[in-house]
Parts: C-alpha cells; structure tokens; sequence
C-alpha cells in the first residue's frame, strides 16, 4: 500500500484503547507492514485484558511503536482525554487519530496523508455509509449529526462532511495551537474529539481536506459506547 516517494516516519498513528486484545496486536501488524515507516501510539485507559501486554511485546522489537499507559499515570479516564493526550505527546508534523477496532480502513491513510501535505491542517475522513447498523442507530445518529450540524452553523464555526468523525489527521502544531487556549471546551470522558475542535474554529478559518470511506462493524471484541457518552456529546453540544 505504500505508495512510492512518499515518507509517513513524520507521522504517527494515535490508536485509543480500552480491552481491544482482539484487535489491537492485529492492527499494530497490519499498520506496520503496510507502511513501515509509521510512527504508532497506543493510548490506553488501563485495560482489564491483555491489550497492555501484546502492545508491549510488540514495542520491544519495534521503535516506531508505543505506548501510553494513562491509568498508571492517574490520569482520568476518557477517549477525549486519552487523543487530546495522544496527539500532544506525539513527536511527528502529521498525527492521524483511529480506532483500534478495524472500523477504520487502514487504506485510506495514504489519501489523508497526502491532504495534509497538501496544506490542510484537519483532514477529516467521512463516512459515506455505515453498513451493519440497525435502522434505529441510523435515525439516532442521522439526528444528532443534523443537531451539532445546526449547532456549529448558529455559531458561525467551521464544518466538515461528518462533524463526528473518529478518524482524522490533523497538524500537530495546529492542533496545539487550537487546543491550548480552548482545553475546558473539550469534553474528555466524551467520544467526539472532532467535534469539539470543530467547535474551536470560525468558519472559513483553515483549510480541511476530506477523505470519503465506509465504516464497518468492529472486528471482535465489545463497544465501549454507552449512555454515558450520549450524555457527554450533550455536553459537548453546550460547552
Ligand atoms: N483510551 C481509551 N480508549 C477508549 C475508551 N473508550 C473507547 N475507547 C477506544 O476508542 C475506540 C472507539 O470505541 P468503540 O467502543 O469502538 O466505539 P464505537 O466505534 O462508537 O462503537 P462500535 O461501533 O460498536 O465499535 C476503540 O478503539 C476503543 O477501544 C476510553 O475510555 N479510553
Ligand atoms: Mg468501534
């Protein structure tokens, strides 16, 4: 997939996890073979099963991979919190957030690869079509996309085909920049990262590239989703 003349070793993938000993040592395998160069952060939130311990194997015979334990270091459990962390200890100009569940096509990174290096700060991976989801969820999701859509135009901010995408690539430098002076905007336990930064920005005030893919069902193992994070995106909506 690597496609030739093209660099990633300034890029890393930021990967949150929490209890993906299904996925993840697959995952890591299939990003590095794929594109040997990648830098790659394991972000978890102090996983129950096995995630700490294939990650770790893995980061011994490999220095482009790491990881962060966050609980070991007291910090408060989140996806938010865990990219936001994920993205500021990264050392690379390019940082690219996905899930480590395989929902996210490993084959489109070279395409938002390519838009950051074309001068978009955000590139925003869309999802066209989400097949495996019950009607419901389509509706629930369909509805709260048109909210926070109507949210970010009141508020004069900047908006992207899918406000509540997992899976971006973003300039470091930029999103420290936006970050730092905007940090009690985020909501850190909250599952929509994108959309608090989103919320950060007045329309028209940066370029941001977008990357169409399908989202699929996780590979193995259980969402972590919960009502707990539809409570969060409420917050997210007022904050
Ligand atoms: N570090 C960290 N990672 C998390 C947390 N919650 C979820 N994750 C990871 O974030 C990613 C997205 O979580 P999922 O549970 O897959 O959420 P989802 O994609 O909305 O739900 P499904 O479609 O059912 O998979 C996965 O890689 C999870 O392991 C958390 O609190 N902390
Ligand atoms: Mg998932």
């Amino acid at each position: 997939m690597e496609d030739d003349g093209m660099r990633y070793n300034d890029t890393t993938i930021v990967l949150p996890t929490y209890n993906e000993e299904k996925n993840i040592g697959e995952l890591v395998s299939s990003l590095v073979s794929a594109l040997p160069k990648i830098r790659i952060l394991v972000v978890d939130d102090g996983s129950k099963d096995r995630t700490a311990q294939i990650v770790r194997k893995i980061v011994v015979r490999n220095h482009g991979v790491s990881y962060l334990n966050r609980s070991a270091q007291h910090r408060p459990r989140g996806l938010t919190h865990s990219i936001v962390d994920g993205i500021m200890m990264s050392k690379t100009k390019n940082v690219i957030v996905m899930d480590a569940d395989f929902q996210h096509p490993i084959d489109k990174i070279p395409e938002i690869k390519r838009k950051l290096d074309e001068g978009n700060q955000l590139v925003v991976a869309v999802r066209v079509d989400v097949p495996g989801w019950e009607l419901h969820r389509k509706i629930i999701s369909r509805s709260l996309i048109y909210l926070g859509y109507g949210i970010l135009v009141v508020r004069g901010r900047i908006r992207s085909g899918d406000i509540f995408s997992g899976y971006f690539g973003v300039k470091r430098k930029f999103f420290r920049e936006v970050y730092g002076p905007n940090r009690e905007r985020f909501v850190g336990e909250g599952y929509k990262v994108l959309f608090d930064l989103l919320k950060c920005l007045k329309n028209g005030s940066v370029k941001i590239g977008e990357v169409p893919y399908v989202f699929n069902v996780r590979k193995a193992g259980e969402s972590k989703a919960s009502l707990k994070q539809g409570i969060a995106l409420f917050r997210s909506f007022v904050n």
